[in-house]
């Protein structure tokens, strides 16, 4: 939308919502502050002792919205076609008069907050411009930590065309009647997107991705589609930044599913003396070709809004120093001393706290203290060691593109692509364990191509085109390297064979010295795996027989994979490039060649 129109749009919004009052965001840290006074007035926010968490805040949602609605997800594409196989499709005119009638006078006794934002540091010229009108204050509070927004904006928007969103958590008040903490509707949610004309709608979660409008729904399904449009790439990845001990430095994206470790890898603390990892982001990557034909990335995104449960001082303790003050909390449990408290935040639970749902807890509880997709929302500058060129306008150089998902069976450790088209073929194979970031069973093997299943906006045949498109036209050597990681095989009694967490940097050193130093894997059907001798295992508690089922490769497992992906490529029908069934073919090929 152009930026004389914004407002005539907000006029119009007004008119539809019918709010009873309109506030625009200038972003500032007193509109923070009397926001979340306000919150806590109305029970929507706890404060955390500040002796031990300054300035930071729990709150607890209704237990009807603590995740993602992947089923409520929608891409409104003009012809069911475009949006694919893979993502829920209304005709747009018929969506935009069921959200007509949704939004109507769906804000009232609310008040309407203009919240314009930034993906992207203001100065970069991959950044796009948003503006969310919502009722939630706590949309406002946690987009005012994961954006650039406010004030700033305002100029911007004299020049920029902008993505408009509305959001409304569908729960208006009538004249004098109470509020709850947590208003949202709990039967009727719907996260619409208008690929086309650019248009987010979203209604009835007050939560994580449904409500934090840049997040999932611009920089990743629009963003998506535009990319596409654009010739450049909007990715589920975090971005890293990996030192040697003489200096040398490079910088890698990785894609894993929600709730798979991308805060936890992307803030790696290294067990190998003298390495080190640094941050760039924690799970949205847009990334360009420079004229000097590399691949750069920026993380849009201006915070964490990450998993709670398991994160440590011992499995990520820089993601615990981040989250030390300024922090919104979200369905964790209440230590009796004003603190939060989740599963696996210190090896002694509490002898008390209050949970997620308001409950007394103990560890005798058989309901959770936190929410298994309870979330930290905190500034990214506070993370301990954010890349110094995290807010780089032009972006990082990409050397490596790991994919990766949660197996417990048949994916090794690691292993590398024998070129582009091939690492493409790795990433539309993924295949993960499903998680609590999204409403659903939890646990089930599900594909999920390059990460990106609920938030490809467009069809995902289409996007491994566009991926193998924008990897053929470019000098092939300064291609970023693909690989294939999987920390989370397991043995036959259910326990990880791989220790992970600050352990994986000695993968990560294996592909350091691959793009570096072009040190080559052992040859295998599926790809190039390391010479054992060239991983430094140097104290790494693992015994060799457990090492040697990490990279146990079955072949009549993989013979099976290979079925199972010929079946799931046939719901993309004409949409899936030949090039990628070719590659499949050959490694089908390979497979039975080597038997
Ligand atoms: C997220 C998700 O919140 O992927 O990042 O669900
Ligand atoms: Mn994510």
């Amino acid at each position: 939308m152009h930026h004389e129109q914004v407002d005539d749009w907000i006029k119009e919004v007004v008119s539809l919502c019918q709010p009873d009052h309109v506030h625009y965001c200038n972003g500032s840290l007193e509109e923070y502050n009397l926001l979340c006074k306000q919150m806590v007035l109305q029970g929507t926010m706890i404060p955390l002792d500040p002796q031990k968490r300054p300035n930071s805040f729990l709150c607890r949602s209704d237990p009807a919205d603590t995740a993602r609605v992947e089923e409520r997800t929608f891409i409104c594409s003009q012809k069911e076609k475009d949006a694919g196989p893979t993502n829920h499709w209304l005709d747009p005119t018929e969506m935009k008069s069921k959200l007509l009638k949704l939004f109507s006078g769906c804000m009232k006794g609310r008040t309407l907050y203009v919240v314009p934002f930034c993906m992207g540091p203001l100065d970069s010229s991959f950044s796009k411009v948003g503006i969310q009108l919502t009722d939630s204050p706590y949309a406002v509070c946690s987009m005012r930590i994961m954006t650039r927004m406010g004030q700033p904006i305002w100029e911007l928007l004299k020049t920029r065309d902008f993505v408009p969103g509305i959001h409304s958590v569908g729960m208006p008040l009538s004249a004098g009647a109470k509020d709850v903490a947590w208003p949202c509707n709990a039967k009727d949610k719907y996260i619409v997107h208008f690929p086309e004309t650019q248009e987010i709608w979203s209604y009835g979660s007050g939560y994580g991705g449904n409500a934090l409008l840049g997040k999932k729904c611009l920089s990743l399904r629009i963003a998506s589609s535009v990319a596409r449009d654009e010739g450049w790439l909007a990715e589920h990845m975090l971005i890293l930044g990996l030192t040697n001990p003489e200096g040398e430095k490079i910088y890698m994206a990785a894609a894993f599913p929600s709730a798979c470790g991308k805060t936890n890898l992307a803030m790696l603390q290294s067990t190998l003396p003298g390495w080190k990892v640094e941050t760039v982001g924690d799970d949205i990557a847009w990334m360009r070709f420079g004229k000097d034909g590399r691949l750069y990335a920026i993380n849009p995104e201006a915070g964490f809004f990450g998993v709670a449960p398991g994160t440590s001082l011992s499995s990520n303790p820089n993601a615990m120093l981040s989250l030390s003050k300024n922090g919104i909390f979200t369905n964790v449990a209440l230590t009796d001393q004003g603190d939060i408290w989740w599963e696996g935040l210190t090896k002694e639970p509490p002898n008390h706290a209050i949970n997620w749902l308001g409950h007394n807890w103990t560890p005798q509880s058989k309901e959770k203290a936190a929410h298994p997709n309870s979330r930290f929302t905190v500034p990214a500058q506070q993370c301990p060691v954010i890349d110094p060129a995290w807010e780089d306008p032009n972006g990082v150089p990409i050397s490596a593109i790991l994919f990766g998902g949660r197996r417990s069976q048949v994916a090794p450790l690691i292993c590398e692509a024998f070129n582009w088209s091939h690492g493409v073929l790795l990433g539309a194979s993924i295949s993960s364990e499903t998680t609590a970031a999204s409403v659903g069973k939890v646990g089930h093997l599900r594909h999920d191509p390059f990460a990106m299943l609920p938030f490809c906006g467009y069809n995902m045949g289409d996007y491994f085109q566009h991926w193998l498109s924008i990897g053929e036209n470019q000098n092939q050597a300064l291609l970023p390297k693909i690989f294939y990681v999987n920390w989370f095989r397991k043995d036959k009694n259910g326990h990880f064979l791989w220790p992970g967490f600050g352990e994986n940097i000695r993968l990560l050193k294996w592909i350091f010295e691959r793009v570096k130093h072009a040190q080559v894997g052992v040859k295998t059907p599926i790809g190039f795996f390391p010479h054992i001798d060239t991983l430094d295992l140097k104290n790494l508690p693992i015994d060799i027989q457990n090492l040697k089922e990490l990279f146990r490769f079955d072949h009549e497992a993989w013979l099976k994979e290979v079925e199972e992906m010929e079946e799931y490529f046939k719901i993309f029908g004409e949409n899936l490039p030949s090039k990628l069934n070719q590659e499949l073919s050959s490694l089908k090929k390979r497979l039975m060649l080597s038997s």
